[in-house]
């Protein structure tokens, strides 16, 4: 009896060191703090994103039009009424606050407005950047926020797609990813213009990002057609915006990165994914804010 215990008692030990061992292990290293310039908040700081930095959609069907042009993209900053579309997979928009972004302790710290609602989810990836060198441009490092879906199958990082020029205006848009797959960005009859973006001057364009699960898509009534939301962590994914958590930033190797605080926030459309008559997946973005800032 004593010797049985002993062995239990030994063995418990053992597996507690090893408990203790496995979480210094994950610990060390696992979280990357990296030295940043603080852009402080003033009176003057506007709670919207202030500045578009970039806009590069990818082909779709809104692409072309006014749902998804320049002004489009800067009808989106200094608000949450504006409306742009990022188009099929990978197409995203880059724009900046006026000041940093503080990373609350165990808050929400941001949020990211589209036009999601029940059941109709087009969920973007977000990814976020301080201005670690001070010069006011998104010229640093980008951190994927790690939303509900990181553990979901389907869900893939260092993903890339490359679009084809369609042998003719109208027609489908052919498609190649990094992972040997093909598809087309499939044209309807509702949206009769080009779907590959006119700014591109070349025949293809490459865009590359993380790949959410179309898991959550529903065609199995053909006219009646859903998306449902991920848990959180994305944008255009939840009616009346999504909040996100800064600290739930994590670098290319996964590992989770305490940012101070973020300067830069880029959306990229996550879904890669044709809805039939609906058209494909693309995110839509109609502002973000810091809502420390947000008036209650
Ligand atoms: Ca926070
Ligand atoms: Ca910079
Ligand atoms: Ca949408």
């Amino acid at each position: 009896m004593i010797e049985t215990n002993l062995k239990r008692n030994l063995a418990i030990a053992f597996l507690l060191a090893m408990a203790a061992l496995a979480s210094c292990t994950k610990d060390k290293g696992a979280v990357v703090t990296p030295q940043t310039t603080v852009h402080p908040t003033t009176a003057a700081s506007n709670a919207y994103v202030t500045t578009l930095f970039d806009f590069n959609p990818a082909p779709g069907q809104f692409i072309n039009t006014t749902l998804a042009d320049t002004a489009a993209a800067k009808a989106t900053l200094k608000t949450d009424q504006g409306l742009v579309s990022l188009g099929a997979w990978g197409g995203y928009i880059v724009v900046g606050f006026d000041h940093t972004v503080m990373d609350v302790d165990g808050k929400k710290d941001f949020v990211v407005y589209g036009n999601a609602f029940a059941l109709f989810a087009e969920p973007g990836v977000i990814w976020v950047m301080q201005d670690t060198n001070g010069n006011g441009k998104p010229d640093d490092t980008w951190y994927e926020i790690k939303g509900s879906a990181y553990y979901k199958e389907g869900y893939t990082r260092n993903y890339s797609v490359t679009y084809t020029r369609p042998a003719c205006d109208t027609c489908s848009v052919p498609w190649k990813d990094n992972k040997g797959n093909t598809g087309v960005i499939q044209t309807n009859i509702y949206n009769v213009h080009p779907y590959f973006p006119l700014g591109i001057k070349g025949n293809t364009a490459t865009y590359t990002g993380s790949l959410l699960p179309s898991s959550n898509i529903n065609m199995d009534d053909p006219s009646y057609i859903t998306s449902a939301s991920f848990d959180y962590g994305y944008g255009d994914n939840t009616a009346g915006g999504d909040q996100i958590d800064i600290a739930s930033a994590i670098d290319a190797n996964g590992n989770a990165v305490s940012l101070k605080g973020i300067d830069f926030i880029k959306v990229q459309t996550g879904i890669l994914a044709n809805m039939g008559w609906l058209g494909e997946q693309s995110t839509e973005f109609t502002g973000a804010a810091d809502i420390s800032l947000l008036k209650p």
